[in-house]
């Protein structure tokens, strides 16, 4: 028995009498079996590889034992097996601790008959004892850009099978040309570092590469999985006051893997996006988790009067269900050191932040929702400020989803339109050019207050507000605030709703 990939996988067939419901095997009450054993002394004695198992192990089995039967007391199933009913079984042959590893065995199938109730038997076929069949895992972490006075740059990654790595290679290009292959000696330890030469490469030149492996029994890997890495060599544009985009048409204004400006079946137009599963983390990084960053390429000075982004987005990423928290999860970022290092400019959240992210499994226009960040509320950056902005987000080394879009982005535009959102609170009407905003808060809310936030985190009003079985209806003036986008925080027990409201005075 090897001590890596000691598996035996087959196809099969069981329609074998069922035990009572709920009985476990190894009791009377389980009746017929089939059970794989092996033997380290020549079939004297024998243990079992894993626990037996009866028609119940499938639906679709139980389903066809019990679709007929000869009307004996007990019934006889009559049922036949049909190559539809072949399920696939995979037993580690080390799990229950009966064999360890350089355990020399004899392996055989066998089938528990008692005395009374038959059925038609156990079929297997497609065995494969100790096969390798698991590509090599190949691990980075990985780069979304380089500066472009880069001379050159080491790309450190890791490649581990269980069964041995038999070849590591790296393709690389410039600019589409001709790839080129650099080959590795195998590193029993699996790190490997390859040392990229950028001499003679300068800003707005692309360089790709792709890391591929191959185990002992011709299983092969490449990160990524199709395609290459892109590595543009950047240098950065002269600062922006403001950057908006729809992204309905060609957009190069962002650099970054795993992500692409384009319009995927669902969306009724273009949009920044992920990509559709985002990957499983690869990185070299704790728990491998992967960062996945799209950044604007050109920087923007903060502004003192207008700090806020705004956007559309749909972000279906894999959250904690139990406790309702971020497990993979997006944020946006900015920098003011030329992205050496990147400040959170808000909370992380991921499906978890809205109800019907929570329960999608795919993305698509009516997901959208709006959301506004301000740069400087979290007192790392200030006006005056040349930041880069990038979209990241995490993704840890299991369990992916749909990923992420972000459309109708604004930083420190001019406020034209606000999407309207699902209303769990009504208000009207919004632009706010009236002087007055009516709110109609729903039955039973109970006990919170309403509170008024301006762009630049100032609270301009709070209300206390206690809502009964029959809700109730309350008006803000809003005459004398300023022309502006303003936040209303409705927050009642553990209910917090957020919604901008858009003052033209
Ligand atoms: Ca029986
Ligand atoms: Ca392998
Ligand atoms: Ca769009
Ligand atoms: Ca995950």
């Amino acid at each position: 028995m090897k001590a890596a990939d000691a598996t035996l996988k087959f196809d099969e067939i069981v329609l074998v009498e069922p035990g009572e419901p709920g009985s476990v095997f190894g009791s009377a009450e389980f009746f017929d079996y089939a059970v794989v054993e092996a033997s380290k002394d020549g079939g004297a004695t024998w243990r079992v590889l894993a626990d037996g198992y009866d028609a119940r192990a499938q639906a679709a089995w139980l389903a066809r034992y019990n679709s007929s039967n000869d009307g004996a007391n007990p019934p006889n199933s009559t049922a036949t097996g049909i190559p539809s009913l072949y399920f696939t079984r995979t037993i580690n042959m080390l799990a229950n601790g009966n064999f360890v590893a350089g355990d020399e065995v004899v392996i055989r199938f066998r089938l528990f008959v008692d005395e009374l109730v038959h059925g038609w038997g156990w079929a297997i076929d497609n065995l494969k004892i100790q096969i390798d069949e698991t590509p090599p895992r190949v691990l980075h972490t990985h780069l979304d850009f380089l500066p472009a006075n880069t001379l050159s740059v080491p790309l450190p990654f890791r490649v581990e099978d269980a069964s041995g790595v038999a070849s590591v290679e790296v393709d690389y290009t410039v600019n589409n040309a001709n790839v080129t292959t650099s080959s590795f000696p195998v590193n029993p330890g699996g790190e490997y570092s390859f040392l990229l030469d950028l001499v003679g490469i300068s800003a707005g030149d692309v360089l790709k590469y792709r890391i591929r492996a191959t185990d002992n029994a011709g299983n092969q890997a490449a990160l990524p999985s199709t395609d290459f890495l892109r590595v543009p060599l950047l240098a950065l544009g002269s600062p922006l006051n403001q950057y908006v985009s729809d992204f309905n048409t060609t957009n190069t204004d962002f650099v970054g893997n795993f992500f692409s400006v384009s319009q995927p079946s669902g969306f009724s137009n273009g949009a920044i996006h992920s990509a559709h599963p985002y990957p499983v983390g690869f990185s070299t990084a704790a728990n491998n988790a992967s960062n996945f960053t799209f950044m604007l390429t050109q920087p923007i000075t903060v502004s003192a009067a207008n700090p806020n982004m705004v956007f559309d987005e749909v972000a279906i990423v894999e959250f904690n269900v139990a406790s309702n928290t971020p497990k993979d999860f997006v944020v946006v970022e900015a920098s003011k050191n030329n992205g050496n290092t990147w400040q959170e400019l808000l909370p992380r959240y991921a499906a978890n932040a809205n109800s019907a992210w929570r329960s999608a499994a795919t993305g698509s226009s009516s997901l959208y929702r709006p959301r506004l960040v301000n740069i400087t509320q979290n007192n790392q950056f200030a006006a005056g400020d040349n930041i880069l902005i990038r979209f990241r987000l995490n993704s840890d080394n299991a369990t992916n989803a749909w990923g992420w879009a972000i459309d109708n982005l604004s930083i420190q535009g001019p406020i034209t339109s606000i999407a309207e959102e699902p209303l769990e609170i009504a208000y009207s009407p919004n632009p706010v050019m009236e002087g007055l905003l009516t709110i109609e808060l729903p039955a039973n809310l109970g006990e919170g207050h309403i509170r008024f936030v301006n762009t630049q985190g100032q609270r301009i009003s709070e209300t206390a507000i206690q809502v009964g079985a029959s809700g109730t209806s309350l008006q803000q003036d809003v005459r004398q605030w300023p022309t502006g986008l303003y936040v209303m925080q409705v927050s009642a027990g553990d209910r917090l709703i957020t919604k901008k409201i858009l003052v033209k005075n």
